[in-house]
């Protein structure tokens, strides 16, 4: 394992992938890994893409990596349960193919499933995003489907989150849809070759100003991912975003955030873990029968369970 964290470190594609891969499905190693991986973390800009289904999110992305690799950036995406995959623009498809260079210093691109939380992002998302900043990548890219859980919880982990909303599809509910406002740094209004976009763009702007005494005014870029057509513009707010942070006290509290999640979710996962096999333990002791015959009851059981779990 040293061997392919070394090689990963060195930005070889194939072992990165082993990493994510060991990390994801929860292997022995996996702490090992990042243990081994985070001292090399904090330079890369995580950027969270949200929006619903078929909003054109991969489009979008495929476009914003060829400028920003035109911009001589090294990029990792990794999209959160992706229906459609990436049809890779000009410069993504000749990167692709030459993936089996260890040493390019291009794209590399990674699905991983929803697998573990309930509609929230993949256990492990977090984990892959830092091994791709360990090992090199400038910016990486995260892509989730905004149906649930997951659009919340890219807040937590993205530096910028940018917000893609399409016109006709029940814009109003797009748009008021709970807490989703407040998760955007960038909204942009995709398919703005369709009828209705400059009223999506409108009425976001309206509601915008109604927030007041924001220091951050969201940017609203209408785009056509499918030309390209302003994904320049979207890219230059992204950047904007970023400078934004970099100079405000909201940078420096994102960052705490993180760290703090960081260390609250290693905790809850262990936690979890011992809780389950104390309960598997119970369950096979006769625990559940015990409460059908109101021999107990769950506060007490739960009580019981809870002091066993903390005494070790
Ligand atoms: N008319 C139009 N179609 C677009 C545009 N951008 C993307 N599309 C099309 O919309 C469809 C969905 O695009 P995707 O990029 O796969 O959308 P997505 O948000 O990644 O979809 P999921 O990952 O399934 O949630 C595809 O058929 C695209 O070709 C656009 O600007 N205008
Ligand atoms: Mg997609």
């Amino acid at each position: 394992m040293d061997r392919i964290i070394e090689k990963a470190l060195g930005g070889d594609h194939r072992s990165i992938a082993r990493l994510i891969t060991a990390v994801e499905s929860e292997a022995d190693s996996s702490r090992k890994i990042m243990q081994s991986v985070y001292p090399h973390t904090g330079k890369a800009y995580f950027i969270g893409v949200t929006g619903s289904p078929g909003a054109g999110k991969s489009t979008f992305l495929d476009k914003l990596i060829s400028s920003m690799m035109a911009a001589g950036q090294s990029i990792g995406v990794i999209a959160v349960d992706p229906s459609s995959p990436f049809t890779g623009g000009a410069v993504l498809g000749d990167r692709l193919r030459m993936q089996g260079h260890s040493l390019d210093p291009g794209v590399f691109i990674r699905s991983m499933g929803s697998r573990g939380s309930l509609g929230g992002l993949s256990r492990g998302t977090y984990e892959a995003a830092l091994i791709l900043d360990a090992c090199g990548k400038d910016v990486v890219l995260i892509e989730t489907v905004g149906v649930g859980q997951s659009e919340i919880d890219i807040v937590k982990i993205a530096d910028t989150v940018a917000l893609l909303l399409v016109p006709g599809m029940g814009d109003d509910i797009q748009i008021m849809k709970a807490g989703i406002m407040e998760i955007a740094d960038v909204f942009i209004v995709n398919k703005a070759d369709r009828d209705g976009s400059e009223r999506v763009v409108r009425e976001v702007n309206i509601m915008l100003d109604l927030q007041s005494g924001k220091e951050w005014r969201p940017p609203v870029v209408p785009t056509i991912a499918e030309s390209g057509e302003g994904v320049e513009l979207a890219a230059r707010s992204l950047s904007d975003h970023r400078r934004y942070l970099a100079s405000s006290p909201e940078g420096e509290r994102r960052k705490r955030r993180r760290h703090r999640l960081e260390v609250e979710e290693i905790v809850k996962r262990e936690i979890a873990k011992i809780v389950e096999k104390t309960w598997d333990d119970r369950i096979s002791a006769g625990i559940l029968e015990d409460l059908e015959y109101r021999r107990t009851d769950p506060y007490t059981v739960a009580g019981d369970l809870l002091s066993k779990v903390l005494s070790g």
